[in-house]
């Protein structure tokens, strides 16, 4: 692929309803989009990086350095295909998120030339996907019951709950109480340690389909130790930052389920060779989200259609984080999503809106 232009651009879009996690609390997110030219065709990637690193030691303006100063260099530099591009980058360290945002516009521009769409690229052959919500930390549980139910009224069928150490038995226990059949889980975002786990063990009666990231991404043991005695499955998601990873913690018992987010793990076809990897394995995955516009969106739509993808993802509709996105909507019907049929990610940017939004540009040209 010859690049010639290279666009990073800066876009602040409201949330309609600030989002709390044990991290902390967002009410809009700073997306870094990337923008490549490359024989006539554009394509989109998006990057998932915070503003701050409490996620992950990533973030935004991080993210934004990184590629302008270490990677666009090499994409003018010679001329690659988005299936050489993390090999070619692999010296660089880390900086995931900023490489599958690049990783990702490559591939939107490429499959664009080909003239096929990801998911006819991935030969996914469901034309719908289960999804589910992941909600916030609530002001209170009756907060929180009016808001699941106004997730089951749209027709969601699994809900996640974010929970922390002040904010977990009691409200899982409301919800569990009130939606029965209801498909549920819980994500912690690390903030729990190995003592803490007898606490943890009382979330089993609630018939969870897993617990996502318990303790810190780097707590291994801790991980082993709760998986050994909690009933409800362990799901890690901060922790798995590749497919050779993934698999090492599987098999030490760390994990029994992988949300896969390509952001986290430095592409979308790093995210596929994990699907793979957990598939020889039987073990399940899910595709986790970042809040995403509609560009990642789309994407994550395909990837959630290969086979081993056998939980619904954190793939909401539109309006679950945006009043107007920069995409076609995507819509829950009986709690599923239609994946995008067009060309490249299928995202259908609507450029008006992406520049209502964009605070700041950088364009790079080929020298
Ligand atoms: O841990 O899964 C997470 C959002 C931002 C950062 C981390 C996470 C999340 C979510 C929301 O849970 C998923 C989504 O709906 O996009
Ligand atoms: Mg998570």
């Amino acid at each position: 692929m010859k690049i010639s232009e290279v666009t990073l651009r800066r876009l602040s879009m409201p949330l309609v309803k600030p989002f709390r996690t044990s991290f902390g609390t967002q009410t809009q997110r700073d997306v870094l989009l990337v923008e490549v030219l490359a024989d006539g065709n554009i394509g989109y990637g998006e990057c998932v990086a915070m503003s701050v690193p409490l996620y992950s030691e990533e973030y935004v303006i991080g993210a934004q350095d990184f590629i302008s100063r270490f990677i666009v260099p090499r994409l003018f530099q010679k001329e690659l295909e988005p299936t050489e591009f993390a090999e070619e980058m692999a010296d660089l360290l880390g900086n995931r998120m900023a490489k599958a945002s690049v990783e990702m516009a490559l591939m939107d521009s490429w499959l664009k030339a080909k003239g096929i769409s990801f998911a006819d690229y991935l030969r996914v052959d469901r034309d719908r996907v289960p999804v589910g919500v992941s909600i916030g930390i609530a002001e209170s549980i009756d907060a929180l019951v009016a808001e699941v139910n106004d997730y089951v009224e749209q027709g969601y069928t699994r809900v996640k709950l974010k929970i922390e150490p002040e904010f977990d038995i009691a409200p899982t226990k409301a919800i569990r109480n009130e939606f029965p059949d209801l498909q549920l889980q819980v994500d912690a975002n690390q903030a729990y340690r190995a003592p803490d786990i007898d606490h943890l063990l009382r979330l089993d009666e609630f018939e969870l389909l897993l617990i996502e990231q318990p303790m810190s991404e780097s707590d291994i043991a801790g991980h082993i130790k709760l998986a050994k005695l909690m009933q409800t499955p362990v799901c890690l998601d901060e922790s798995i930052t590749s497919a050779s990873v993934a698999k090492d913690l599987i098999e030490l018992g760390a994990t029994s389920v992988v949300n896969i987010k390509p952001g986290r793990v430095g592409g979308y076809l790093e995210a596929v060779r994990i699907h793979d990897v957990c598939q020889k394995l039987s073990v399940p995955v899910w595709c986790g989200g970042m809040l995403e516009t509609g560009i990642g969106r789309a994407a994550n739509l395909a990837l959630a259609g290969l086979p081993g993808f056998s939980l619904p993802g954190d793939i909401s509709g539109t309006n679950r984080y945006w009043n107007r996105d920069i995409t076609q909507e995507f819509v829950v019907v009986d709690g599923e999503i239609e994946l995008p049929t067009g060309i490249g990610f299928g995202a259908e940017v609507d450029t008006e809106m992406l520049l209502s939004y964009q605070t700041e540009y950088l364009t790079l040209t080929r020298p």
